[in-house]
């Protein structure tokens, strides 16, 4: 899959309807200050479509791109942000519960888990619910600029056994390089045909 045009569509606090809503979907999920926004501009290849943030919480709604005309990519909320209120957690579940009960047109979720970390507890549960759901999931591995060759290697190994999949489907992903581009939009192209 190559990504010809990208624009932003809209935000939304409650999924639910919205204009050209029924093309097939990409989501993006993970913790929050993970990468998701970045990852989205460096896959568009269009610096400040999705806002990003050095603070986690930036994105509270649910951000929907078109690219190429054809698809939507879905920018998510991320969770597991410690300092974010109750009531903030609870607004956060029942915006996810929402999408996942209406996107019917969701093909397959990109989970982002940061190279340097063993995933968390909210990662294993998203995990866990795709699985669940029969929700076809890629992961890729942010921030992977960040460390050594040797280091990463070993961080591959963690997260994967931590999330029961394979080293080698894990994707490693830098929005500083660009690594990972090409392998992510073939991996995704794969879910979309
Ligand atoms: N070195 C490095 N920094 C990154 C990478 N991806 C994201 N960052 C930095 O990490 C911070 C968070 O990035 P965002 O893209 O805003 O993260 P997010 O997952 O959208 O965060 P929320 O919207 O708060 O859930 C920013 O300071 C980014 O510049 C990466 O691949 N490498
Ligand atoms: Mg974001």
């Amino acid at each position: 899959m190559e990504i010809k045009s990208a624009k932003f569509v809209t935000s939304l606090a409650n999924y639910g309807p919205f204009t050209g809503k029924g093309l097939k979907q990409i989501a993006i999920a993970g913790k929050s200050n993970v990468g998701k926004s970045s990852l989205i501009n460096g896959l568009c290849r269009a610096k400040g479509l999705a806002k990003t943030s050095s603070t986690p919480g930036k994105t509270r709604l649910i951000n929907v791109f078109l690219i190429n005309d054809t698809i939507h990519l879905i920018d998510l909320p991320g969770y597991g942000y410690a300092k974010v209120s109750k009531s903030e957690q609870q607004r956060w579940g029942s915006m996810m519960q929402g999408y996942f009960e209406k996107a019917d047109e969701l093909k397959v979720m990109l989970l982002l888990v940061d190279i340097r970390h063993e995933p968390s507890a909210g990662d294993i549960e998203m995990v866990e619910f795709l699985r669940a759901g029969h929700i076809p999931f890629i992961v890729a591995a942010t921030k992977a600029d960040k460390l050594s060759r040797a280091q990463r290697q070993r961080s591959l190994m963690i997260v994967a056994r931590t999330l029961l999949v394979q080293p080698w489907e894990i994707t490693p992903w830098s929005s500083q390089t660009g690594e990972g581009r090409e392998a992510l939009l073939a991996e995704l192209g794969k879910h979309l045909d």
